[in-house]
């Protein structure tokens, strides 16, 4: 099978051209094993464009190996006791990396770590056939680094084919039938291999009626998606309909404990591994916005995952079940439900009772991927679970990929937090087991994002995943270097140099110009999309901002309010609580203040937030400044060019409603002036 053709879509981090060093030496690969194969592939291919060629296994000079250690006398004995005491260590994913008399060297102990290997060589391009280099070995920090796409079967009525997508349509699926070309598809694991990911759950977690049958009925259509990514190391997942025993098999009941709901699951899971011997497991949102969950039948959420947990642990499947459980049929009058206790509540007194194939998945801030929040406490109180943080790479609430907003440096202080305080471990190391899970914000789009400057999340999400240390700039220069090399960029410094300045800081841009420290939602309802503060104000959902003539921000106190930072430990309890220590980013999330409270900035937040409106949105404008500066030299593709422009012209006109709708909204309940004296309305 060739590598994937398709000409008429952007090729993101995996043009052509970044196989120019591998593609012009000569090369060997030694190992039998599907991902070897797949290895062999992308060298041939290569080197069919570069003028390197494939040697055999035994004789003749060569500039590269790529090897399984298995094969290793042949390959790797003359790298060096480093290498030779690699071998074995390297786990499924690992490799290393070597270079030692005119020869480099990937050594992996199983097939995917081959393949990681050789994008890793991508990655360095001629700096890996430069001078020597010692033994290297790369392991990811994470077993487990999926994505969850929200596609949708059928389109649906009010959230279309992608559900909060922001793509075009589905990589998958198309008006209610899987694709007849799925080389999209196989183009797409690759992208997803060379970054680092190595599975996806390929439908919405809302489980409409249509969606409910790929596990049964449709099941071969999950089939066919598995075969286009499993040669690059990917795995399938199905998100399934909790009452699918009612909906699929016609039993009377979806009660976890009762036998007939176990045999089905069974039985069904039986099936599904013997359509799909690599199936990966089941996604999970139960008694969640509507979706039917294990309360129906005062069953726990343990008796829940566990049920779907047993049938899988023969085939060595997991069932990855979202923590994400709420009322959202909340009273606004009623002050004492507090949406960001809730899955602390429900989930951690079930710490220790879910199977082990069970991984519990978690937002990573307790209400709702909101562009700022404190870290979900769920993450740190339940040592006797394994824990995945899941993480929205499709921009839903910060900006729909109409906004330039570069997440890796959210995530990666997502991923830093110490819930103890400096000398406790970094939330990364909490979640090795469960791994992380990003919500896709891929789809048919010629760019494959919407936004091309947004491809860059994507690859950061698989980079992070892989690697939680690495710094968000130098991810940024890996995704600049890969995705514009130089025979598309006449002068590669000043396009890096201004890719930095509109990426870097664009989070905190966006955060500027929308809801203030920390208090979230302020976004249209239903489309999340531009402000909207007063939106959810009085609805059911549960996230309010309270604000009223005097002040803004939700009590979450223990002494006054709804007794949420008791729920982390210690270190952060006391600093949540405390007026005086609560971080100025988070305040609102956790105290309700007037509008006079001096901030540990040393300004007021009313002046704050007319402060960070101004700046947010004039930073916005200059991101259009910056653009432009490209254009003038040349640099990119011009449908790129375009595409990036045009987005760039509607963030800015998005961004300066945000700073009139909110500084207006402020002005006129605080009745304060802005010291400045600048225009509100
Ligand atoms: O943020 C909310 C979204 C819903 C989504 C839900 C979830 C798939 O608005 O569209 O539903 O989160 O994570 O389940």
């Amino acid at each position: 099978m060739n590598l994937p053709d398709t000409t008429d879509v952007h090729p993101a981090w995996l043009p052509p051209e970044a196989f120019r060093a591998i593609g012009s030496r000569r090369v060997r690969v030694c190992g039998d094993d599907p991902l070897v194969e797949t290895v062999r592939r992308e060298v041939v291919e290569a080197c069919a464009s570069y003028g390197g060629c494939l040697g055999g296994e035994d004789g003749g000079p060569v500039d590269l190996v790529l090897a399984l250690t298995t094969h290793g006398p042949a390959a790797g004995s003359s790298f060096g006791p480093e290498a030779a005491e690699c071998s074995g260590t390297l786990g499924a994913e690992g490799f290393l990396v070597a270079r030692r008399r005119g020869v480099t060297l990937v050594l992996a102990d199983a097939g995917a770590g081959l393949l990681h290997g050789l994008f890793h060589l991508v990655r360095l391009g001629e700096g890996a056939f430069g001078a020597d280099r010692p033994a290297e070995c790369h392991r990811p920090a994470m077993g487990r680094r999926m994505l969850d796409h929200w596609d949708n079967v059928a389109v649906h009525p009010v959230m279309g084919q992608v559900e909060r997508g922001y793509s075009g349509g589905s990589l998958f699926w198309e008006d209610g039938a899987l694709r007849a070309d799925l080389t999209r598809v196989r183009a797409y694991g690759r992208l997803l291999a060379a970054c680092g990911v190595n599975a996806i759950a390929v439908n919405n977690v809302n489980v409409h009626a249509t969606e409910a049958l790929l596990l049964t009925d449709r099941l071969g259509e999950v089939a066919a998606l598995a075969e286009q990514v499993r040669p690059y190391g990917i795995r399938v997942y199905l998100s399934v309909n909790f009452a699918s025993p009612m909906v699929l098999g016609g039993l009377p009941t979806a009660d976890p404990l009762d036998e007939r709901v176990r045999q089905w699951w069974s039985a069904t899971t039986r099936e599904v591994y013997q359509t799909i011997p690599d199936f990966g497991g089941y996604v999970v949102k139960a008694d969640s916005e509507g979706q039917p969950g294990p309360f129906a039948y005062q069953r726990t959420h343990a008796d829940g995952a566990n049920v779907l947990a047993e049938a899988l642990a023969p085939f060595g499947g997991v069932v990855y079940w979202r923590a994400f459980v709420y009322n959202h049929r909340q009273d606004w009058r009623d002050r004492s439900t507090d949406r960001a206790r809730a899955a602390f509540d429900h989930f951690t007194p079930l710490d220790g009772q879910f199977h082990d194939n069970v991984i519990l998945q978690v937002k990573y801030g307790p209400i709702d991927f909101q562009p700022r929040e404190p870290l979900s406490p769920v993450i740190a109180a339940m040592p006797a679970t394994r824990v995945g943080m899941e993480l929205q790479v499709t921009q839903e609430y910060t900006g729909h990929q109409l906004h330039v907003c570069y997440l890796a440096p959210l995530w990666s202080e997502v991923l830093g937090f110490r819930y103890w305080g400096p000398d406790g471990p970094a939330a990364a190391a909490l979640i090795e087991g469960g791994g992380l899970v990003g919500v896709s914000n891929a789809g048919d789009d010629p760019f494959w994002t919407g936004h091309p400057l947004a491809q860059a999340n994507l690859y950061a999400f698989g980079r992070l995943a892989w690697a939680p240390h690495l710094a968000p700039g130098t991810i940024l220069d890996e995704w600049i270097d890969l995705t514009f090399q130089p025979a598309t960029t006449g002068d590669p410094d000043l396009l890096r140099q201004t890719l930095h300045a509109m990426m870097d800081s664009s989070w905190q841009t966006y955060e500027r110009y929308t809801a203030p420290l920390g208090v979230g939602f302020m976004v249209r309802p239903g489309h999340h999309y531009g402000p909207d503060v007063d939106g959810y104000e009085y609805t059911s959902w549960g996230t309010y901002h309270f604000a009223d003539r005097d002040g803004v921000g939700v009590d979450r106190s223990q002494a006054t309010g709804t007794g949420f930072t008791g729920q982390y430990p210690a270190f952060w309890a006391q600093r949540y609580e405390s007026l005086a220590e609560c971080p100025d980013e988070v305040l609102l999330f956790f105290h309700h203040v007037p509008y006079d409270h001096v901030l540990r900035s040393g300004t007021t937040v009313i002046q704050h937030i007319y402060d960070t409106h101004f700046t947010g949105a004039r930073q916005a404008a200059d991101l259009r400044e910056l653009w432009g500066r490209i254009d003038a030299a040349q640099l990119v593709d011009p449908r790129l060019f375009a595409r990036v422009a045009e987005r760039l012209g509607e963030q800015v006109r998005c961004a300066e409603e945000w700073r009139d709708q909110v500084n207006a909204y402020f002005f006129r309940k605080s009745g304060v002036p802005d010291a400045l004296g600048r225009r509100i309305y």
